[in-house]
């Protein structure tokens, strides 16, 4: 067994808004913790938590980073999320697996759209969370509205730490439990012109935790005082049941106020074994499994990574049982065996072999084939499984090309790797238009990619916005309309007659062919060719050559020859009757229509209801969340391939957005004649 108890072990993510300071505040906790010898800064390059070179260059997180280390007895493992929401997918798949997290907000400017998804993620998931308002030495900086804005967002703060001083003369914190104040010297006395508002504060503190606890609550109205244990178990059970969310404030560059938040981190935020025990999907007693080091085993993968040396190792968080290497699990998941090969701690770029995980500890292991994130790792005989981690849909595409060819295939196999690593990637090749797609959470997110593809593969490849998958369809009945093949003149003869009625289908049944022939009009082992013909015309409509469907099309007669009828020859008729009865059957062109999702703080919705509406968009809800607001619309696909840049600019980069396709719909005459003529054009051209 390790010799870490389930009760010392934690694990907690530093989630927010990009660029609050998440990276350099993980920095300052782990030379705190004595973890790092030096402090780690994002702007040098010495982060060792922003290790990739995409993020040394970009001076930002592009993907979660996973520190553990020992201190004080407890072994912690800290991850550092990306903010910024073409990355933000790997913060909320780390919180499945994490048992609380650090919300950190910016001392200027506050609640940000970052802060308050995060936020959401966190109640959504039920970790319990502290809040830290980082930057107090920043032009700027205000602590009081940094947390009135967290109060709006509903999260209960209970401040324990208050600045002292502000922007350049900020210099410390107030530590309301000890009431001592810390600064880059160490421990003093609270100084004289903070007294009063320290006390305030800690009397609002007392009361608040009071509140959290029955007897607590009582003996406070009694006696107007709690003793400091019963101050700590108020706040430890309050955060603990998410009744509060403990805010503590500081510098992450200047190393001030960082020590009570690594206090708080291992005192307040439970521990995995204080966190009890996790529904499991399926096994286990009472739909249950606890987080002991005898339990039956089971893990949860919630990040995957490519190296160069080790090759893709997943990273895992043990809920219950114990992990060597040479064991066999099963991956739950996929139903396949996997053995485990190394086990290895990891501190940023770095990795340690280690003999043994439990509860609680967050491990990697290399080269597990069948496993990928979100997936569930168990014994390989009476395991339990635990839900799998949903993985967010990535929302624009690119259509990407070789930058030379011949290297196709190589492009290929390599952005399969980089898939495989990134969950919220796709690659898939549209069928209507013949494009490899690759879509991601956002540009950045599709950008970086090929940018880490260069880097890792050598391989480059070019972006171009991808050709809209429009579709055809028919708005009327045409009946008995002839498709017909005769050619009896010299040679071998072709002859094949058929009637076809065609008539439309709801949006999205497809294309159904219904055989109505009787009397042998057509031989019955002819009639599988008139069906080909037709779903061969399928693929490409009369109108811009895009595929057509949602129609039923009937073969109600028929004509033939005893010796020219041939497979051919009515593959050929029901095809030429298919176009023709589309033809007369007053054709559309039907455009995706995306669910879009866009949040933004409230000052920007004029804006940005304005802009859906000039983008033929239908606004059909505008919810409020905290700050910020939430708008649902649905909108054509073909407006909305440039919007994230168009956001970024319209709100400043505060805004961000989802999108899904939702259904096809008609697209207006306008839009019709415009790409009816666009696809003339390209066959003018191509001929
Ligand atoms: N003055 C000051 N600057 C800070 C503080 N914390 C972070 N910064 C600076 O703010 C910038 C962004 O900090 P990061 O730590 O990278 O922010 P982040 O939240 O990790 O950002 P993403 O990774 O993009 O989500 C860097 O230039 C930091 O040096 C602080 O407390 N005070
Ligand atoms: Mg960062």
């Amino acid at each position: 067994m390790k010799n870490v108890k389930v009760n010392d072990t934690h694990s907690f993510a530093i989630v927010g808004h990009s660029g609050d300071g998440k990276t350099s505040l993980g920095e300052a906790l782990l030379h705190a913790a004595g973890a790092t010898p030096t402090l780690g800064r994002v702007d040098d390059g010495s982060s060792h938590l922003n290790y990739l070179p995409e993020e040394k260059e970009r001076r930002t997180t592009i993907t979660s980073s996973v520190y553990s280390f020992d201190a004080g007895g407890r072994h912690v493992t800290l991850v550092d999320t990306p903010g910024d929401s073409n990355f933000q997918a790997d913060g909320q798949i780390a919180l499945h697996a994490l048992d609380g997290a650090v919300l950190v907000c910016s001392a200027v400017g506050g609640v940000k759209v970052g802060t308050s998804r995060m936020w959401h993620a966190c109640q959504r998931l039920g970790v319990p969370a502290l809040a830290f308002v980082n930057g107090l030495d920043r032009e700027n900086a205000d602590f009081e509205a940094a947390v009135g804005s967290l109060r709006a967002l509903e999260l209960k703060p209970v401040v324990l730490t208050l600045p002292i001083g502000a922007e350049s003369r900020f210099s410390g914190v107030v530590d309301l439990l000890r009431m001592k104040a810390l600064g880059p010297q160490g421990e003093r006395e609270v100084p004289a012109e903070l007294a009063d508002a320290a006390r305030d504060a800690r009397q609002q503190l007392v009361e608040t935790v009071a509140e959290c606890d029955d007897a607590l609550l009582e003996k406070y109205l009694e006696e107007g005082a709690l003793a400091d244990d019963e101050i700590l178990r108020g706040l430890v059970a309050g955060t603990r049941a998410r009744a509060i969310t403990p805010l503590l404030c500081g510098s992450a560059t200047l190393e001030l106020g960082v020590a009570p938040l690594l206090w708080a981190a291992t005192e307040l935020l439970p521990s995995a074994g204080d966190r009890g025990a996790w529904a499991v999907a399926e096994g286990g007693s009472g739909g249950t499994v606890e987080p002991a080091p005898e339990a039956p085993f089971s893990a949860l993968v919630f990040k995957t990574m490519i190296d160069r040396y080790t090759g893709t190792l997943s990273v895992l968080r043990v809920v219950s049982g114990s992990l060597r290497p040479d064991l066999t699990l099963q991956n739950a998941t996929q139903g396949s065996k996997e053995r485990i090969g190394k086990l290895m701690l990891l501190r940023g770029g770095e990795h340690v072999d280690i003999p043994e995980a439990g509860p609680g500890d967050v491990v990697a292991v290399a080269k597990l084939r069948s496993v990928h994130t979100g997936h569930c790792l168990t014994a390989e005989k009476g395991g339990v499984r635990l839900a799998e981690i949903p993985i967010p849909q990535g929302v624009i595409s690119y259509a990407i090309q070789a930058k030379s060819k011949g290297d196709e295939d190589k492009v290929y196999a390599s952005l399969g790797r980089l898939v495989e690593e990134d969950p919220t990637l796709h690659l898939g090749r549209e069928a209507s238009t013949g494009e490899f797609l690759l879509t991601g959470m956002g540009e950045l997110h599709v950008r970086t990619t090929v940018q880490k593809l260069q880097r890792m593969f050598g391989v480059e490849v070019q972006l171009k916005t991808p050709k809209v998958p429009y579709r055809e369809t028919i708005t009327r009945k045409a009946e008995n309309v002839e498709g017909k093949l005769k050619k009896q003149s010299g040679g071998k003869g072709m002859y094949g007659v058929c009637y076809l009625t065609v008539e439309p289908r709801p949006r999205g049944e497809g294309i159904e062919f219904v055989d109505q022939i009787v009397g042998g009009a057509i031989p019955r082992n002819l009639i599988p060719a008139v069906e080909k013909g037709v779903l061969e015309a399928c693929a490409a409509g009369p109108l811009a050559g895009f595929p057509v469907v949602d129609i039923r099309v009937r073969c109600i007669d028929g004509k033939h020859h005893s010796v020219d009828s041939n497979e051919m020859a009515f593959k050929l008729a029901g095809s030429f009757g298919f176009k023709t009865a589309v033809e007369q059957a007053r054709p559309v062109l039907l455009e995706p229509i995306m669910n879009v999702e866009v949040s933004a703080p409230t000052e920007f919705v004029g804006d940005i209801m304005g802009d859906v509406s000039s983008r033929r968009g239908r606004v059909q809800s505008s919810e409020a969340q905290g700050m910020t607001q939430i708008i649902r619309a649905q909108v054509p696909m073909s407006e909305m391939l440039e919007y994230a840049s168009q956001l970024t600019s319209m709100t400043g980069g505060q805004g961000e957005f989802h999108m899904a396709f939702s259904h096809y719909d008609e697209a207006p005459a306008n839009v019709r004649d415009k790409i009816v003529a666009e696809a003339g054009a390209a066959r003018a051209a191509a001929s």
